[in-house]
């Protein structure tokens, strides 16, 4: 089974290099595609030697700037259903997300589920590292979401995830909204209400030793809007 892993990517310089070849050398078929925003730490540069250095198993999508994480994903997605990918995986650039966990959640996949999350809030999940107000910030988002939404997964934040390719391929992609993090909240909302089989695996988040967070208090705003957006469209019963 051929897997992509889309890797988005702002300013990472230090952490992608070793990422990309952690995930390469995984007992896998695995093609990297980073989306990189022309990040001005140079990022952009590096992961156009690395799709030299290792080429036709890493592709590099340059966007002219900051475009935000939801769309950034978008254009991986788009990318790894023309290049053929079976599976297509997201991850951190930041270690958060420790490639060992990806054949997990290619196995669970294999046991019949169309999308499997990394968790850090099943059995066996975890952080390590968080500060308190991020763990809050996550854990609210989560009872948030879950509670408006419906949503039966127990992390739907998480940015850690595997999908089948038609999960994807038959999604439309041009009429999700969200563009930022909380494109994660709205995709999972749509997997969930079109019925294909969600499933988790417990991961131990790390938080990042290199390089910064991206979140900001614009895009846990957005995160919230996007909730109660989707929770109207659920309540109404319609289509959205
Ligand atoms: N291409 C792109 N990548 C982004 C953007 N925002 C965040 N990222 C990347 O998305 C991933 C998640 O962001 P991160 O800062 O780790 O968020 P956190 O884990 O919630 O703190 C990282 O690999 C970032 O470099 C964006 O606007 N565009
Ligand atoms: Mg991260």
């Amino acid at each position: 089974m051929q897997t992509a892993v889309i890797v988005p990517t702002y300013n990472e310089k230090d952490n992608l290099e070793p990422l990309v070849t952690q995930l390469l050398s995984l007992p896998l078929d695995i093609q990297v595609i980073i989306v990189d925003d022309n990040s001005p730490d140079g990022t952009g540069d590096l992961a156009d030697r690395l799709a030299e250095q290792y080429a036709g198993r890493v592709q590099v999508i340059h966007r002219a700037g900051k475009l935000g994480l939801g769309t950034a994903y978008l254009a991986g997605f788009r990318r790894a259903l023309d290049a053929g990918a079976d599976l297509i995986c997201t991850t951190d650039a930041d270690f958060s997300h420790n490639p060992r966990y990806v054949p997990s959640l290619v196995n669970r996949i294999r046991q019949g589920y169309d999308l499997v999350i990394g968790s850090r809030y099943v059995p066996g999940g975890g952080t390590i590292g968080c500060t308190l107000p991020r763990k809050l910030l996550s854990w609210g988002a989560n009872a948030f979401a879950r509670a408006m939404l419906g949503l039966r997964a127990h992390d739907t934040t998480a940015g850690f995830r595997c999908y089948q390719r038609e999960v994807l391929a038959r999604m439309d992609l041009d009429t999700i909204k969200a563009s930022g993090y909380s494109f994660l909240i709205e995709m999972l909302y749509r997997v969930q209400r079109q019925g294909w089989r969600v499933g988790e695996v417990p991961i131990i988040f790390e938080n990042r030793r290199r390089g910064t967070s991206k979140i900001s208090r614009d895009e846990i705003i957005k995160a919230m809007l996007t909730v109660l957006r989707l929770a109207w469209i659920r309540l109404r019963g319609t289509r959205g």
